[in-house]
This record gives structure tokens, sequence and C-alpha cells, in this order.
């Protein structure tokens, strides 16, 4: 579906955090599918200069990708968030999650993050294959898996990722993998177009650290949650699009994005995953890798 049709078939006004993204030709459009440049290694790294981010549709092997979808569905449902009068799959929101008040939040976390499937899907097989053509030697994924499943009216504000993840190599990237299809109204990702080249922005919030710089003054390492501001100021258009099973999102650690509110009319919950890929010869943000990643514990 053409994405003006799509922002259509979503009857209200696409937001994040409440704030309305200007529909404006000049301020929202798509990204741009890279797919048709696989192979092309050289093509491939200009696109990603150029955009700062690549979008590979269908590049991963869906039904592996919908193993994993399964695989949350099912350990989402473990602690009743999910409503069993439709297919576990559909990942539609139980209306409770007075169970995880009951539960060890932290090991429910790490075997959400742990499943056979998931590995298999974002840590294996084809992601690597890209990145080892890609960087052009053995790769090292970042251990941790960032596993994201975003209910209605929940979103993520707008960040570089460097500021969580900037103790090794700044040749880092990022995946995202919708877990299944993630339409317009399910709270997809955005892309702010060509924010990866705001030298400004590096040098100020982009360098900061959130766990060692207490008093950086940016709540949960948000530069903002305000997409208008942040566009009115930067630059650029907001890119998103329809994801479906298969597609991967790949962008920079200065690449700045953020997500649409989810406002399914379903009450589906948003299922998808980030994970970080670099050469295996550099140096790795030491939080993230190992069997138990410190994570932001570390300090
Ligand atoms: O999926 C989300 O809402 C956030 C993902 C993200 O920030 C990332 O991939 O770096």
């Amino acid at each position: 579906m053409a994405l003006a049709d799509a922002v259509a078939s979503v009857g209200a006004p696409l937001t994040s955090h409440g704030y309305v993204f200007d529909q404006d030709p000049g301020a929202f459009g798509e990204l741009r599918d890279s797919s048709a440049l696989l192979g092309d290694e050289a093509a491939l790294h200009a696109r990603y200069e150029e955009d700062g981010y690549l979008l590979l549709r269908g590049y991963l092997d869906p039904e592996v990708v919908l193993a994993a979808r399964r695989e949350l569905a099912e350990k989402l449902d473990s602690v009743g968030l999910i409503d069993r009068s439709h297919p576990l799959t559909e990942a539609i929101y139980s209306g409770s999650n007075a169970r995880l008040g009951e539960i060890d939040r932290t090991a429910y976390a790490k075997a959400l993050r742990s499943g056979p499937a998931l590995r298999e899907a974002v840590h294996r097989g084809r992601v690597i294959e890209f990145y080892e053509r890609y960087l052009g030697g053995p790769v090292r994924a970042l251990d941790y898996i960032w596993v994201r499943n975003v209910r209605v009216g929940a979103a993520t504000g707008c960040h570089f990722d460097w500021v969580y993840m900037g103790r090794g190599t700044r040749d880092l990237y990022t995946s995202w993998i919708p877990m299944g299809d993630v339409p317009l109204s399910d709270g997809p990702l955005a892309v702010l177009e060509g924010s990866h080249q705001i030298d400004e922005l590096k040098g100020t919030y982009g360098a900061i650290d959130v766990d060692r710089d207490k008093d950086h003054g940016y709540t949960g390492g948000w530069l903002s949650k305000d997409v208008t501001s942040v566009r009115a100021r930067y630059g650029g258009r907001w890119l998103t699009t329809e994801f479906e099973a298969g597609d991967m999102l790949l962008f920079g650690m200065f690449t700045l994005h953020c997500s649409l509110d989810n406002r399914s009319p379903v009450n589906r919950i948003r299922l998808s995953t980030d994970t970080r890929y670099q050469l295996a010869s550099e140096p790795a943000d030491e939080r993230w890798i190992g069997e138990e990643p410190f994570g932001h514990g570390m300090g």
C-alpha cells in the first residue's frame, strides 16, 4: 500500500507521544527500500552514507521471524498479557498486566530475550551473513537482544543509539526487526531524514553516556519526545513505512529515530527487536556482551 493510503487508512493523525506528525510531503515520507542493492556492497555503503539507514524489505526468512514471534507471544501469554480469545500470535493485549507484579521481572525479561527461536532470527543466519558481507569480516553481535512489546498508547522518544552503547567501536549498527507485520497503526519505527549528518547534535546530545553522565538532563536518554519540535529545529522529513515480517531496517549510531504511538484498533501489542552488530575485531561495549550482560546497571 502506498504510504499516503496507509496514512489515510489509520483514520487518525499519526503521533508519537501525542505529538502529531505533520503530513506535508516536505515533513513526512516513506523510508527508501534498498533491497535492490543487495549483493553490491559498494552501492549499499554509498546508500548508507547518503541515508544513514538501509531498509531491506523481505531480506529475512519470514518463517524464521514468525517462529520468533510465536515464541515471544507464548512468553507474553505465560504472564497473562495476551487475550486468549484470539490466536496467540495475533498478540492482542489482554488488558491486564497484573501478573507482572507477582513475578521476578528481571528473570522474566531475561527469558523473554533468550529464546532459541529469537536467537535464530536475530543472531544467526541471514542477519549475520548480511553483516559479514557488509563489514567484510567476522562479525560479533552484541549478546543482549532488546525485545520491544509495545502496548497501545506507548512509543519511543527521539534518540541516538550511541548514548546507550557508546563504549566500543563507532562502527556499530542497529538492526530493527519487526517480529511480524507492523502497520502504521501499530507504532513502527521512524527515522529523521539526514539526521546522521547533523554534526552539532553528535557533539552535544550525541556525546553523552546515559549511564556515566548522571545529570545529562535527557530523560531516559531521549533527546525529546516532541517530533514536531525536533523536525522544526533540525529539518528533514520523518520517514517510516508499513513493515512486514522479513523486513530489516539497519541504521547507525547517530541516526535519530523514534517510534510512532501504537494506536492499534484491535489492541495489538507491537513486537519487534533491535540488535547490534560490529566487526569482531573491534572493541565492544562491555555492558551488552557475555552470558549475562550487565546492561545499564554497570554505571
Ligand atoms: O522499537 C522501538 O520502539 C525502539 C527501538 C530503538 O530505539 C532502536 O532500535 O534503537
